[in-house]
Order: C-alpha cells, then structure tokens, then sequence
C-alpha cells in the first residue's frame, strides 16, 4: 500500500509588525492591519483543523522582532494550543526576524505537540503514524541576525543523516529551513543543488515572502510565502501551502490563501474618461476586478492612473487627486486607497506637432501614407507574423486601422520621452 502524508508548510508569520506608514494616511486602517497578521495566523490554525492535515511545519520568522512582545508571543502559542487539542503536532524553526538567540523561551512553554528545531546545530525528528515511523525531519533555526559569512545552514541536513540521528527509516523525509536560497544571498544562503542531492522528499522553506515552487508539477523547494503583507511591496495573494507527499506519485502542494487583507498596485486606463466623475467609476471597477482575482475581502491599493487624456490638466492638481481619493475611501470601506498617482499625459496636439515640421511631421506623415493603404498593412502583418512562423491573430485584421493609430501613438510617446509608467 502506498503511503501519503499531509501537512501544512507556513513561513515568515511575522507577528507584531507594525504598518508604521500607514499610521499617517489613516489610523483606522493601520489599527485593522495590526489586526490583520493574528487573523491570519488563525486562519493558518483553522486551515490545519479543517483539512485534519497530519501536522505543521513553520520555516521562520513567526514573530517581526527580535524580541517580540509578550501579547503577541501568547497569541502564538494559544494556536499552538489549538493544534495540540486537535492533535496536530508542530514543527518549526526560527529566522532572522525572530533569531534562535533572543527566543523568549522565558514568555512561556510550548505546548507539548510542538518541536523547534536547534539552531546551533541540524535537529531531526520522526513523525509516527500508528506507532510506526511516517515523516523524518530535518533541519535548522536561524541562529543569530548575524550568520557569519560562508556559514552553510543546510550542511549536513540529509536523509541519511536523519535516518542515523533517529534510528529509523521512513517512507518520506522533509527539510526545514530559514534559507535566502540562491534568491537572496544576504540570508543564509544554499544552493539549490545542495538540497536536491540530500535525499529529502521536499524542502519547506521560510524567508522569502512570495510563494515560490522549484517546480509546480512536483515541488521538492518551495517557499510558502508570508501569511499577510506587510506593505505596498508585498502584493496580491498571501498564505501558506497544503502539502501531499505520496509514495509512487508527484509531490502536490496546493495554496491556501490567508491574508485577511491584500495590498495591491493597480494601473488603470483612463483615456476613456470623458469626465472626472468617470475616473472615479474607473478606479473603482479595477478596485472590484483586483479583488475578486487576490481572494480577499479587504484591499489597501495603490491606484496610478495611466493613458492619454483631455483631463491631464485637471487630474495634475494635487487638490482633485485628493478629493477623488477621498471618495474612493468614502464610497466602499473594504477598500482603501493609500495613494493615488496621477501619471497620465495630455493627448498628442498632432496639428501642432506637424506645424513644428521636423521629425514628428515626417512620422506623421508615414502614419497617414499608412492608414491609407488598409491592404497593404494587413499584407504587411502578415508576411511578418508568417515570418516569424506565427499564425495572425483574426483581431489584427479587423483592428489594423486602429493598431496603426497606437503604433503611432507609442512611437509618439517614445519621442516625447517615455512611455506611461506601470
Ligand atoms: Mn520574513
């Protein structure tokens, strides 16, 4: 019979964090972000629950500081309690936020479901299953903020060692570590390779704050990303990944989102705004297409508004920007707008630009030599596209008039010194 095992791999919790720049712009929303971090670590607990997974695994930096505050250390250790209740064991390891160094063992006891990996040296542990060995585990806290240089984390953390450390083999094998990877060399960096030849079955990693997977098909190195962000950095969805180990099969590794809140940088096209009162409308349907796609109920989002437009004029008056701002705050409060850019540009004066003559004239010119002959540019696309050995798409075709009029538009934009920024 072929044995599976289920667990949930979490990271970089970051209990405590304090939103300090947002305090200014709105203290309502920095108090719910404050709120934010707890709630998903919950959430983290009641995701373990409900899908009765075999156990956790947390890769580091539960708490933001060094030495967290006891509130937030109690509020940790109740979830752990929760598993234990529901008698999910928990494995973790500390990071640079939370270093092993200043861990406030003093605070409180762990309940007794939980195990901390050392972080002087590799700790191993097995997880049974009806008495007999499932899962070994293997790995290694973040010592100290600072990890000397050329100070290998990962070394010696194989399954053969973790077979001679406990005495026992098992049908699968995991890594815990709190790990730069080769994605940020400041942290404890390893080799990806190093962990692909030390015979674990998969790599639970905690640092980086983005859900990343060696390979989505079978992961064997993954990071599960942070379970709320923190700022404006730390974009769409966030939370943790369930994990399916099964013998003769490709590892899974499902994301579960958490955050209870989602930051997000949206772009919006407003070169089809007639009015300001049109803006508005626009900012607020991309607020409602981004939330539906980050499976969140509430959004922090930083909105630049990009395109052409006759408004330009009126949307550079910081005073505008700020009154279309605050009604965006007023009209939804799941959403809220931290700030608004004004990055649009004033259409291209094209009667102008060809009395001016020079460069731009000539261009023009071309464009409307261009225009003029339909057939010509469908044959030209096409004996590009063939070229290429691409098939053209039916829309080029039926659009080619006005691709030729956005094609002039960037080349435009191009000598006007830049495109919208993004
Ligand atoms: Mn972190």
């Amino acid at each position: 019979m072929s044995e599976t095992v289920t667990f949930i791999h979490a990271a970089d919790l970051h209990l405590g964090a304090p939103f300090r720049g947002l305090r200014a712009l709105s203290p309502t929303w920095a108090d719910r972000l404050v709120e934010a971090i707890p709630e998903a670590y919950d959430r983290l607990v009641a995701a373990a629950i409900d899908r009765a997974c075999d156990f956790v695994v947390i890769a580091g930096d539960i708490f933001d500081a060094a030495r967290p505050s006891y509130r937030d250390f109690s509020h940790f250790v109740r979830g752990l309690q929760k598993l234990a209740d529901a008698g999910i064991p928990v494995y973790f390891c500390t990071g640079n936020h939370d270093p092993y160094t200043s861990w406030q063992a003093s605070y409180a006891e762990l309940p007794a479901n939980v195990r901390m990996f050392p972080a002087d040296a590799p700790g191993y542990f097995v997880y049974e299953r009806g008495g007999l060995p499932l899962v070994l585990l293997g790995g290694r806290g973040y010592y100290s903020q600072s990890v000397a240089p050329g100070d290998d984390i990962a070394d010696g953390i194989t399954r053969a060692a973790a077979e001679a450390a406990c005495g026992v083999r098992a049908p699968f094998a995991v890594g815990v570590l709190h790990t730069g990877l080769d994605v940020d060399p400041t942290k404890a960096p390893v080799d990806p390779r190093q962990l692909a030849a030390a015979g674990m079955d998969y790599w639970a990693l905690g640092h980086i704050h983005e859900a990343r997977l060696d390979d989505p098909a079978d992961p064997r190195i993954a990071f599960s990303g942070c379970i709320q962000g923190r700022d404006i950095n730390e974009t769409g969805a966030r939370g943790c990944l369930a994990v399916t180990l099964e013998e003769g099969r490709a590892n899974r590794a499902e994301f579960v989102p958490l955050a209870s809140v989602v930051w997000q940088k949206l772009a919006v096209d407003v070169s089809a705004c007639a009015t300001v009162a049109d803006v508005h409308d626009a900012i607020m349907r991309a607020l409602f297409a981004a939330n539906g796609t980050a499976q969140c109920e509430e959004m922090v989002a930083r909105v630049t508004l990009v395109g052409a437009t006759p408004l330009h004029d009126l949307l550079a008056d910081p005073k505008v920007i700020s009154d279309v701002r605050d009604e965006v705050n007023e009209g939804y409060p799941v959403f809220f707008c931290d700030a608004l850019i004004d990055r649009t540009r004033a259409p291209h004066d094209r009667a102008a630009l060809r009395r001016e003559g020079l460069f731009p004239q000539v261009l023009l010119d071309q464009a409307d030599a261009a225009a003029a002959d339909e057939a010509g540019a469908v044959a030209y696309v096409q004996d590009e596209f063939l070229k290429a050995g691409l098939q053209l798409p039916a829309h080029v075709i039926r659009d080619i008039a006005s691709l030729q009029q956005q094609a002039a538009d960037a080349l435009l934009d191009e000598l006007d010194g830049g495109r919208d920024e993004r």
